[in-house]
């Protein structure tokens, strides 16, 4: 009982001493963060990191980030099961305990829309999972791979930043920083799978998250927009952005 009652203690002292860290390890519970909500950072939570960051972004909780693809099982058996479960406990560290979105895609590179099997579960809860009895015709399923979405440090390898971008003013309809534009724009810039972004204003280098504005759009696949129509005061600030690469060996 009293060996009991002191781990509980211990337990306890841990937390409040890592209550000021920033990072999915303090709150691993942590709602989902849909783009649009103002969202903590490093500007209001100002308190130092415990640990030192392995990463200059590893203290930017705002930030999400995919993962390595995982790819655990294949379809010879009863179907390919990528669980989340599994994938968590097999990979130690790699994978955070409430990710927040899942991608799935073949060992041959199609998307799940794309291969057209179909798909007993694809959330990030779940995992992803593609039974062999659901397909028809007594075809099997393809061999998927998967990846989630983090914040960090769970997340693979090291970062490297790209160039800031700045394409769009706020003066039509509001500032538009899509991926795909930038990519065409500044071909062979931005590498295939970002793993972050990040967002700040032209002028004074605030971080988007800090403004209290609204964004359309906000994650490392698709870019940023910030809508006009979706402010109180008619107007968006003027954004840059810049998106966090695996750093090539
Ligand atoms: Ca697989
Ligand atoms: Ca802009």
């Amino acid at each position: 009982m009293i060996k009991l009652l002191s781990v509980a203690i211990v337990a306890a002292l841990f937390l409040e001493s890592h209550q000021q860290r920033p990072g999915p390890f303090v709150r691993p519970a942590a709602p989902v963060v849909k783009p649009g909500t103002p969202r903590p950072g490093p500007f209001v939570r100002p308190s130092a990191p415990a640990v030192k960051p392995e990463h200059p972004c590893d203290s930017l909780t705002h930030i999400e980030c995919w993962t390595d693809w995982f790819d655990r099982d294949d379809p010879s058996g009863s179907g390919d099961w990528e669980t989340y479960y599994n994938l968590y406990k097999e990979n130690p560290g790699k994978i955070c305990p409430k990710p927040h979105a899942i991608e799935a895609m073949t060992l041959s590179g199609l998307s799940v829309a794309a291969a057209g099997e179909v798909i007993f579960k694809n959330d990030a809860a779940s995992g992803f999972v593609c039974r062999n009895v659901d397909q028809p015709k007594n075809k099997k399923c393809s061999d998927y791979r998967v990846r989630f979405s983090c914040h960090p440090p769970f997340c693979g390898g090291g970062v490297c930043w790209t160039n800031w971008f700045d394409r769009d003013n706020p003066s039509g309809t509001g500032d538009w920083e899509h991926l795909s534009d930038l990519r065409n724009e500044n071909p062979g810039k931005i590498c295939e799978y970002p793993l972050y972004i990040e967002v700040v204003t032209t002028d004074t280098m605030t971080p988007a998250v800090s403004t209290g504005e609204n964004f359309h759009t906000f994650n490392p696949t698709q870019g940023f927009v910030c809508l006009r129509k979706d402010q109180k005061s008619g107007g968006c600030r003027d954004y840059k952005v810049r998106f966090g690469c695996p750093c090539k060996n």
